[in-house]
């Protein structure tokens, strides 16, 4: 027998158990395990019935993806789940932890299944760019009906025991704590009670209605925008009323089709990636105590952040200027919980109690004398953030870590007007900071390893993706955004319309184009932070934003005030382009003596995506983000990039970076100064590498 499966036997029940730590993922040799397992309790006379259990702290919880797209080994899972079903004798499948993916198929093939109370069941496979492949969209419909297969299967989503058992998923819950014992016990139950064999093949999916599937394929196109997965999933459980071999032919196939598309790598990449972000040179240092939190600034940023801190279980003590904005900032954190009152997540009860019992709003900053880490969240120019941590260095308690929440500033320099620059990193929220999981955590260059372990740790505590960046204007994302921001804006000046650049950009994935960002953030902001950087501004760059100067002096500043680039009077959120913005443009394209061109929605995002990863390339070959893996997650989790595309880097590694390269040398020759290929870039392509071969590095 393998390492990975042992086949034992308590009196007359076989158990099958699975030992493949850490989550006993389907490997090839589990599945053989399993076989070899199954085909000796068929041939054991003594065996009345098995069970099938999995050691340490989950039943299977899926296929293994690390062998997505290798040559597939036999026997492959269909046929072993189709193995398990064909069994003449009773199988139990005893779960906990989390059956997901192939984990609940190889349930799903067994006879009976239990669990213990906290087991979460799921088929998340939509997530990875694929469907449940091994029979999930096939046996799921048979147990539980296809409106709830479709619901589970196309939003991958983990569903607790007790629903489990009363979609029909599972047959009983057992308290024991012990798996083991309770397939045992549950096999027992049934060989007394005279029962056996219940193949789910043999059922049948209740609810199959084609105008459910025609809505449900309609709705799933809607949200994916532009990914397969979901839409796939659909049609294979339509194939749930067919005699279950043609319909796992059927599963196959589509199966198959998302197996080879591109959008399956990306998504296995994303994946992968978003485990592989927290490994930091500082991941070895033990974090600092994290139990208690200030936040200075009771604005939008620090009303998220104390909201995601709540959450996250941690007390918070909130500094502003006075006792009006301390009374302002404790209805802007009421109000972030709004929401979750409104959808019975808690009660307004629950909500008074948790700020009763660990939030506090004060103009006072002796408050703060006994916080772990403080985050500054204050207005964004230098001379306020110095005056804040000067404040901060006299109150806060020795090895505390002080945060800035800058999006764009200098944190050794904020770090130098302290006696403690060991303590300082900059942790850069997205808003709205309690709902986005982005959360760049700066490395200053005296930052402390344990400093900048504690930042990792607050991101893990408030469930968000932290990723390390190093100093520089903007870090990684901002500092990305900038530069496609500005290659859109050029090709606005050269000719292009705002709109149809939007239309692009979404058509690639993006919830929303450029200019709708614009409106949505206020363009006020771009505004002043242009002013902020007159001064340094060289003058030999492009300039590029003369229109949205216009647009800023004529009061179009966005969704605040009504009116941007689109026209928010009958609807806040979204409306009609403001007709005022193209006369604008064409004035502000007359001084500048430009004759505009046409750009086709395949230049536009050729040149969005060459501005995009070269500065993309820049960030990583000057170590401002340390892998191209950290550069996709800011992306994606911070700005809106398809996850099915992977992120940036990984997309360029897709496109071919000799062609990005290529067009990124066509535009040089228009634009000397912004198109200068990174250098990394053409050290990859001249050495025939890519972005993937430095995220293991
Ligand atoms: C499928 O089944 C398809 C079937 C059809 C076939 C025909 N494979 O997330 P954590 C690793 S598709 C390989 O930090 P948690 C993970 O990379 C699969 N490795 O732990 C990490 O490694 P590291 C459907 C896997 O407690 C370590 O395990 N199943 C797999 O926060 C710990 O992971 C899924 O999509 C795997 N399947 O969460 C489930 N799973 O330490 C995917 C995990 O080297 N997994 N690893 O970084 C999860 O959602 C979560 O891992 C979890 C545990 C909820 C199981």
């Amino acid at each position: 027998m393998s390492d990975v499966v042992t086949y034992t036997r308590d009196g007359d029940i076989a158990v099958i158990a699975v030992n493949n730590p850490p989550v006993n993922a389907l490997s090839h040799a589990v599945r053989k395990g399993m076989q070899d397992a199954l085909r000796k309790f068929e041939s054991d006379p003594e065996a009345k019935a098995a069970v099938i259990v999995g050691e340490g702290r989950t039943f299977m919880a899926g296929a293994d993806i690390s062998e997505f797209g290798k040559p597939p080994q036999e026997p492959w899972l269909p046929e072993l789940v189709n193995e398990i079903e064909a069994c003449s004798k009773p199988v139990v499948a005893s779960l906990h932890g989390t059956p997901l993916g192939g984990g609940l198929e190889v349930a799903l093939g067994a006879h009976w299944r239990v669990a213990q109370p906290d087991t979460r069941v799921g088929l998340p496979e939509v997530h990875l760019g694929i469907l449940p492949g091994a029979g999930g969209t096939q046996r799921l419909p048979r147990v539980a009906g296809v409106e709830a297969a479709l619901d589970m299967i196309t939003s991958g989503r983990h569903v607790p025991a007790a629903e489990a058992l009363e979609k029909g998923i599972i047959d009983a819950i057992d308290d024991s704590g012990d798996p083991r014992a309770a397939g045992v016990a549950f096999a027992r139950k049934l060989l007394a009670e005279g029962k056996g064999v219940r193949r789910t093949g043999d059922m049948t999916a209740a609810g199959h209605d084609p105008a459910l599937f025609d809505a449900w394929r309609a709705e799933m196109k809607k949200k994916s925008r532009g990914q397969l997965s979901p839409v796939v999933c659909v049609d294979a459980v339509e194939a749930s009323n067919l005699p279950l071999p043609e319909g796992l032919k059927r599963e196959r196939e589509l199966f198959q089709k998302l197996h080879d598309d591109p959008q399956r790598a990306a998504l296995v990449h994303a994946f992968f990636a978003e485990r592989a972000v927290a490994k930091v040179p500082e991941a070895s240092a033990t974090p600092r105590k994290l139990e208690k939190i200030g936040i200075i600034g009771g604005g939008t940023m620090g009303a998220g952040i104390a909201a995601a801190a709540l959450q996250a279980g941690l007390k918070v003590v909130m500094v502003e200027r006075d006792a009006e904005a301390a009374a302002r900032g404790e209805q802007n954190v009421r109000r972030n919980f709004a929401s979750s009152v409104k959808k019975g997540r808690m009660t307004q009860e629950q909500l008074d109690a948790l700020l009763a019992a660990n939030f506090q709003a004060t103009d006072d900053y002796g408050a703060l004398s006994d916080v772990d880490l403080v985050i500054e969240a204050v207005f964004e120019t230098m001379a306020v953030k110095k005056e804040v941590f000067a404040k901060l260095d006299a109150v806060v308690p020795e090895g505390a870590v002080l945060a800035s929440n800058t999006s764009y500033l200098n944190i050794d320099e904020i770090a130098a007007c302290t006696r403690r620059p060991q303590d300082v990193i900059g942790l850069h929220f997205f808003s709205p900071a309690h709902i986005m999981r982005l959360l760049e955590v700066i490395v200053g260059e005296k930052s402390a390893p344990d400093a900048v372990a504690t930042g990792f740790l607050l991101a893990k505590k408030m469930k968000k993706v932290g990723v390390r960046c190093g100093v520089c204007d903007g870090f990684i994302g901002n500092r990305i955004l900038g530069s496609y921001m500005k290659a859109a804006n050029m090709m606005v000046e050269d000719g292009a319309s705002p709109y149809v650049i939007d239309e692009a950009v979404r058509e690639f994935g993006y919830p929303m184009g450029p200019f709708q960002m614009g409106d949505l953030a206020g363009l006020d902001i771009g505004y002043l932070s242009r002013r902020d950087r007159d001064a340094t501004r060289d003058p030999a760059d492009r300039y590029a934003a003369g229109f949205l100067d216009r647009m800023y002096e004529k009061g179009w500043i966005g969704q605040k005030a009504g009116m941007g680039f689109y026209d928010y009077s009958q609807n806040p959120r979204s409306g009609p382009p403001n007709p005022g913005v193209m006369p604008l443009i064409e004035e502000e394209r007359k001084k500048l003596g430009i004759t505009p061109r046409e750009f086709s929605k395949e230049e536009i995002m050729r040149r969005y995506v060459a501005a995009t990863v070269n500065e993309a390339a820049k960030v990583v070959g000057e170590g401002i983000a340390l892998r191209p893996l950290d550069v996709d997650m800011v992306s994606i989790f911070g700005y809106g990039y398809p996850r099915w595309r992977g992120g940036p880097m990984h997309y360029a590694d897709h496109v071919g970076l000799d062609r990005i390269l290529a067009d990124i040398r066509e535009f040089e020759k228009e634009d000397p100064r912004f198109w200068k290929p990174a250098p990394l870039l053409v050290e990859l392509v001249e050495s025939g590498r890519k972005f993937g071969d430095l995220n293991n590095a």
